[in-house]
């Protein structure tokens, strides 16, 4: 039997984990071939619940699901992780400060960014999904003396998803007859954030210019990029509760993406440590456009930037900088 893929999930025992955990152990995630053992991490008042969806998972008797570690301990979790996916965070509350906020996070990235240093494979592929996801990335990487920056990413892969739909959806409704499956290189820039910028004008639709087919600036500008940016809150308002399903199939095509690579003639999203790209400042975690190969990614480069993107990227990397300044002064990194 191939070696299983040890892959750790925290918050495991939440909305996301329910739905993410059987995906990875049916084989979504990493192929057919290729079984895994779960390691699971979640606070210890929540380890009860958490029992409870591993008795599910042992009803799955799914084939490929090689063993399941259910624990309250991060190295435990991490231990030879191959993938570490961080669901488990504390998501902004109603009258919550920014710097609050930043602060409880640290409490949750900054010892779990240390504990995979110290445990997990030095080839871990980490994902951060917990909000605020991109800020919440770097504190794990700063604290993660021992792996390489670039293994740490965050989860722009749902906006992304997003934004494809979306132009369908506006596409179809024109009278074309538009699959998401014709729409290539889209490319989301910037924090998992409401300044996030789904950005058209290099996307293709069946080899066309997707802006062009679009062709209306204004629906683009004041409709398309706000509704994209905003789904998260219309499906709160729709469902009361936050997107748990999408979201979840998201981390999987992120992780699927990242292992087995991107198709020819196309990329995907994924925020990923800058290196100076697009001129976005180095050293913050922001979405760019990336292909995947052999286990790899790479933002794609050489793509001519307008003054309407230019606006957009520079705003959401000041976001990202504010943050990462924030949790500066904080001591978190
Ligand atoms: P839930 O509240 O249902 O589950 C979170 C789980 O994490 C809980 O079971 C909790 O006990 C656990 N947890 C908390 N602290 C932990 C720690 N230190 N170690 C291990 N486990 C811990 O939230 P859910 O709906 O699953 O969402 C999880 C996170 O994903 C939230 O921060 C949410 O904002 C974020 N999202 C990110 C998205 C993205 O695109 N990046 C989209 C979906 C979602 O909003």
């Amino acid at each position: 039997m191939t070696t299983p893929v040890r892959v750790a999930v925290t918050g495991a025992a939440g909305q996301i984990g329910y739905s993410l955990l059987f995906r990875i152990a049916s084989g979504t995630m990493l192929g057919p071939d290729t079984p895994v053992d779960l390691q699971l991490l979640e606070i210890t008042p929540a380890l009860g619940a958490l029992e409870g969806v591993r008795m599910e998972l042992d009803d799955g008797a799914f084939p490929l699901l090689n063993s399941i570690t259910c624990t309250d301990d991060a190295d435990v979790a991490f231990g030879d992780a191959d993938v570490a996916i961080l669901v488990g965070s504390m998501p902004r509350k109603a009258g919550m400060e920014r710097a609050d906020l930043l602060s409880a996070n640290g409490g949750i990235f900054k010892p779990q960014g240390e504990a995979l240093s110290r445990s997990a494979k030095k080839d871990v592929k980490v994902l951060v999904v917990g909000n605020p996801a991109n800020t919440n990335a770097l504190i794990a990487m700063n604290n993660a003396a021992d792996l390489d920056p670039g293994r740490f990413t965050a989860m722009t892969r749902l906006d992304h998803n997003r934004a494809i739909s979306q132009l369908a959806t506006r596409l179809n409704s024109q009278g074309e007859s538009v699959s998401v499956n014709d729409i290539k290189k889209m490319t989301v820039w910037g924090n998992h954030s409401v300044t996030q910028y789904p950005d058209l004008s290099h996307c293709e639709v069946a080899g066309k210019n997707a802006l062009e087919l679009v062709g209306d600036q204004e629906w683009y500008a004041n409709e398309y990029i706000p509704t994209v940016a905003k789904r998260g809150a219309a499906i709160i308002d729709a469902r009361g509760s936050s997107s748990a399903a999408s979201a979840a199939s998201a981390a999987v095509d992120h992780i699927r993406d990242w292992t087995l690579g991107t198709p020819d003639g196309d990329w995907v999203s994924m925020s990923v440590p800058s290196d100076g790209s697009y001129g976005v400042p180095e050293g913050i975690i922001s979405s760019f456009p990336c292909v995947c190969k052999d286990g790899n990614y790479e933002i794609v480069q050489g793509l001519d930037i307008n003054d309407f993107s230019r606006e957009k990227i520079d705003a959401s990397a000041a976001e990202l900088v504010g943050e990462r300044d924030a949790v500066t002064e904080l001591g978190l990194i």
